[in-house]
C-alpha cells in the first residue's frame, strides 16, 4: 500500500511524539478519532462533554493549552488509512494518552475495535456514529474488550472517558459530580415550573 504524503506526515508526527516523552501535564489525556469527517457532528458531543469539564484541545504539539486536561481529534479510519489507524494506536500510550474515545458509522464500523486492540491495554470507548454501526461496536470477542455507548452517544462516552481519569485525579470526581448536580437542578426547575403553570400553560410556554 502507497501512503500519501500526508498519511506519511501524521504517521511520523505520531511516532515523533511517542519518542519526546512528554510530562503528563502537557500531553492531551484523552484521543477523539473517528473513521471520517462525515462524523464530526455526531462525535461534536464529546468535544461539548469535555469542554464543559473544562478540557481544551490541543491543535499543536508544541504549544499544548494551560489547562491541565486536554484532547485531541483526528480522522482515521480503519478501512482507508489502516497503516494511520495502527500508528495511532500503537503510540497512544507513549504519547500520553490515558484512554480514547473512537467513532465510526456505516455497518461495519471497524475504527473503534480495531483500535481497541492495537491500542490495548488503553482504554477505549466506542461510538457508533450510526444505528446500523451498533453491531459492529459492541461485538467484540471475549478478551478483546471494547466499551461502547449507544448509537451517536458521544457525549456519555467523553463523560465516560473523564470517569476513567478521575480515579487518578480526583479534581475530575469534583467536576464530574459539579455537572451532575446540574443535571438535577435542571430537573428540579421544569418540574417545579410544570407543577406551578399546570400542564396546558407549560406546553404554551416551552
Ligand atoms: C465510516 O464510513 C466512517 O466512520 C463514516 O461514518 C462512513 C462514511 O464515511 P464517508 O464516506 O462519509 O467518508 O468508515
Amino acid at each position: 500500500m502507497t501512503r500519501s504524503a500526508e498519511v506519511e506526515a501524521l504517521i511520523d508526527l505520531f511516532e515523533a511524539e511517542a519518542d519526546r516523552d512528554c510530562p503528563d501535564a502537557e500531553t492531551p489525556d484523552v484521543g477523539i478519532i473517528m473513521g471520517s469527517d462525515s462524523d464530526l457532528d455526531t462525535m461534536y458531543g464529546a468535544y461539548e462533554a469535555l469542554s464543559e469539564l473544562g478540557f481544551e484541545e490541543v491543535t499543536d504539539y508544541d504549544d499544548p493549552p494551560e489547562s491541565r486536561f486536554s484532547f485531541e481529534t483526528f480522522v482515521i479510519s480503519a478501512h482507508r488509512t489502516p497503516e494511520l489507524m495502527y500508528a495511532y494506536g500503537e503510540t497512544a500510550r507513549e504519547r500520553g494518552l490515558d484512554v480514547l474515545v473512537a467513532g465510526a458509522g456505516g455497518k461495519s464500523a471497524d475504527l473503534p475495535n480495531m483500535t481497541a486492540s492495537i491500542a490495548y491495554p488503553l482504554p477505549v470507548i466506542g461510538v457508533p456514529v450510526q444505528e446500523k454501526s451498533l453491531d459492529s461496536v459492541v461485538g467484540m470477542p471475549t478478551g478483546a474488550p471494547l466499551v461502547a455507548v449507544d448509537a451517536g452517544k458521544s457525549f456519555n462516552a467523553a463523560l465516560s472517558a473523564v470517569q476513567i481519569l478521575s480515579r487518578a485525579h480526583p479534581e475530575l470526581e469534583d467536576r464530574l459530580e459539579a455537572y451532575h448536580d446540574g443535571l438535577q437542578d435542571g430537573v428540579g426547575a421544569v418540574s417545579a415550573r410544570l407543577h406551578e403553570l399546570g400542564t396546558e400553560r407549560f406546553r404554551e410556554e416551552r
